[in-house]
């Protein structure tokens, strides 16, 4: 296969409830698709990075710059070209994950639908249909927190991830552990929010019967994970220091992780995932599938993914209804509390161009060899 050309397209999409985390409050996402012509046909991939450097140091106008001057250049140098190549290929870049794997997405998409070959069928599936649990945010006050739980619950997620803080931890999570009882499995994420000094409050959560504790602490500060996996009883499970397999393992066998969440857009890819849950089968780490708010694009192929055999836990992987009124694929549809993993070539899902076209916050950018 040959890359031909790149269109790099950004689109707002309003988010039907504002979401908030330990590091911010969005209300719309600012999207990077990217959308690769080669000499077999189209594929398109979704960007996963915010607006600005909170979640991590990427970011949509860093990744739309470093595709652009950096990783398409590459690209257009390399034929013939698999997907399996980019890694290598994109190896002279340092870091910028989010943007390798936008466009090893699209890349994957192109050779695929070429193929006749869907994502789940060629990443491993073994799944028809993936069970959903949610992610809640940051809500302005209990009862509101504990009014959007009830509705998640009711409309059949079998999972709820509760966002906390400091000074929204403890009481949050016993009111809601006391609304859904104790059937419906419950998970908070910090969002990297505290630090070493609070194991021993965050020791507190052991008492709610969580299934773990995400990312309490600095994405870089894998002793203090050690040290609090040590302390209590929930289950450690790491998010954003995760970055590669190398780091998976090393997390792993030190004690820091006994779950991982993979993002593909955090590791890179789509292959760099496959490899880390390979690599926690292995290890017998169970691992689940996050979520970056993604569109029909990336939920297509997050969808895929959590249907290997090593995703044993509920992922971020929502209904398209829970954060888009109108989504740019056909909508993922909670039924049963699962969503159905897409059967057909590449992502198996059609791009609504026209609401591309209509939702465009800036003009799109054409690139060429
Ligand atoms: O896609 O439902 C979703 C969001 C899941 O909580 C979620 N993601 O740290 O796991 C995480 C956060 C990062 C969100 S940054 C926009
Ligand atoms: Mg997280």
């Amino acid at each position: 296969m040959k890359v031909e050309s790149i269109t790099l397209h950004r689109i707002g999409m309003p988010l039907v409830r504002p979401f908030e985390t330990s590091f911010g409050r969005e209300t719309a996402r600012d999207v990077l698709l990217v959308q690769v012509r080669t000499d077999t046909g189209d594929g398109w991939g979704e960007c996963v990075a915010g607006s600005t450097p909170s979640y991590s140091s990427e970011y949509v106008d860093g990744c739309a710059h470093v595709i652009e001057n950096h990783l398409a250049p590459l690209l257009f140098g390399a034929s013939p070209l698999s997907a399996t190549d980019l890694e290598r290929l994109f190896a002279p870049v340092v870091g910028h994950r989010m943007a390798k794997a936008a466009l090893e997405a699209a890349v994957l998409d192109a050779e695929l639908r070429a193929s006749g070959t869907s994502f789940a069928r060629y990443l491993g599936a073994v799944r028809s249909e993936v069970d959903c649990g949610v992610s809640v945010g940051i809500s302005p006050s209990i009862n509101e927190l504990l009014t959007e739980v009830q509705g998640y619950v009711d409309a059949g997620y079998r999972r709820i991830k509760l966002k906390i803080k400091p000074g929204w931890d403890c009481e949050p999570v016993r009111q809601v552990r006391e609304l859904i009882g104790a059937d419906v499995a419950l998970q908070v994420d910090a969002n990297t929010a505290y630090s070493r000094d609070d194991i021993a409050h965050l020791g507190q959560l052991d008492a709610y019967d969580l299934l773990l504790i995400e990312q309490p602490f600095d994405e870089e500060d894998i002793a203090s994970h050690i040290a609090l996996a040590r302390a209590i009883t929930t289950p450690v499970c790491l998010d954003e220091s995760i970055v590669s397999v190398g780091v998976a393992v090393d997390a792993i066998e030190r004690g820091a992780t006994s779950i991982i969440n993979i993002k593909p857009g955090r590791v890179g890819g789509y292959l760099p995932a496959v490899a880390i849950h390979d690599a926690c089968v292995e290890r017998h780490i169970p691992v689940w599938c996050g979520g970056m708010l993604e569109t029909g694009i990336g939920r297509a192929m997050n969808v895929a993914l959590a249907a290997l055999p090593g995703f044993t836990l509920l992922g971020d992987t929502s209904a398209s209804n829970r954060y888009y009124a109108e989504d740019i694929t056909e909508p993922f549809v909670l039924s049963n509390g699962r969503l159905a993993v897409p059967t057909g070539p590449g992502s198996g899902v059609t791009v609504r161009v026209d609401l591309i076209r209509q939702w465009a916050t800036e003009q799109s950018r054409h690139l060429s060899a």
